[in-house]
């Protein structure tokens, strides 16, 4: 019998189209969050599953699904993915991570420059009509040379983004749960800070940071009131790591100057608090999307897919697995 794999969102067709040689195929032929009993029933009958950030999936979606054996995210993060439960049922997890870190970089980066000089809110005053003289004090921002940017996260994505600032002539200072090899930091000319002194020297704040339980609304108002009311904060990681009502607050009390996010706690759902802000670029989790990154992304995830179900020049060992080393033991 031929194995089945669930394609819960549509993705390029083309690419995707690759998994029929191997897998019976169910598609879903459109986008958006599925219940967790459409999860379910989706996954009973199926060796494998292609998902994105759409699909949460713990013990209660797999629990009626014995042939399940890989799950291959279409992401780097997957805080979607109940990986502990999913190890214990012996289910491969695979992610996608080095095929978005510098698209994903760029847009933090683009993310910082629009909330540092207010460019999204500056074409807004002038489609509303209201460039009617030039005059030298409009819209006034902050600068990125010069200026210190702190990186709280430091993987592939954040090294990215220090990488990119040596072309600005910041000063990088990062926070990461562990502290990076002598070498890494001199070439990303970034140094190691404890949270606090990050935040309280922050210019431009950019959270690169996987989502943890641990991490949730690691920016508080606490954290938030610690930065310089000059300063912005980009999120290009979760939602979650950012308590949005403290956000919106600081923003509408000018205690920081200006926020760009690309992630949001409830999304597709946006705080209206921040919808009302006009410091605040809001984009729709776009950072990996540009087109060659998101094929690839999507190229990656079926190469682990079909490797994790033991087809292809890979089988049995897929191109990036999440958790290879505790399904061994
Ligand atoms: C993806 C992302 O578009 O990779 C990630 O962690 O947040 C985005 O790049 C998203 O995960 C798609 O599922």
């Amino acid at each position: 019998m031929r194995s089945r794999v669930w394609v819960s969102q549509p993705l390029f067709a083309d690419i995707v189209g690759r998994l029929h040689e191997h897998f019976d195929v169910v598609a879903t032929e459109h986008v958006g969050k599925h219940s967790p009993q459409q999860i379910a029933a989706a996954l009973a009958d199926c060796d494998g599953a292609l998902v994105t950030l759409n699909d949460p999936i713990a013990a209660a979606e797999i629990a009626g699904a014995p042939r399940l054996r890989a799950i291959a995210n279409v992401g780097v993060g997957y805080n979607n993915l109940d990986v502990p439960a999913l190890t214990r049922a012996g289910i491969v997890v695979t992610n996608t991570p080095d095929v978005l870190t510098e698209t994903t970089a760029d847009f933090g980066f683009a993310l910082m420059m629009a909330a540092a000089r207010r460019i999204t809110e500056a074409e807004r005053w002038l489609r509303e009509g209201q460039w009617r003289q030039w005059s030298f004090e409009t819209l006034l921002g902050g600068d990125l040379h010069g200026s210190t940017l702190a990186i709280l996260g430091m993987g592939r994505i954040g090294q990215g983004i220090a990488r990119r600032a040596a072309g600005f002539d910041m000063r990088v200072l990062y926070h990461n749960r562990s502290r990076l090899p002598e070498t890494v930091e001199r070439e990303c000319r970034a140094q190691y800070v404890d949270l606090d002194m990050l935040l309280a020297q922050a210019d431009h704040l950019v959270l690169v940071l996987p989502y943890s339980p641990q991490a949730h609304h690691l920016i508080d108002a606490a954290a938030l009131a610690k930065m310089k009311p000059t300063a912005t904060l980009t999120n290009i990681a979760r939602g979650g790591l950012v308590d949005e009502d403290a956000l919106a607050e600081a923003l509408a009390g000018a205690r920081l100057a200006a926020a760009g996010l690309d992630v949001y706690e409830g999304e597709p759902a946006v705080n209206p608090r921040l919808l009302a802000l006009r410091n605040v670029v809001l984009t729709p989790h776009i950072a990996s999307g540009s087109l060659a990154t998101r094929r690839a992304m999507v190229s990656l995830a079926v190469d682990n897919l079909i490797a994790a179900l033991g087809f292809g020049p890979d089988a049995g060992r897929p191109p990036t697995p999440v958790n290879a080393g505790q399904l061994k033991r």
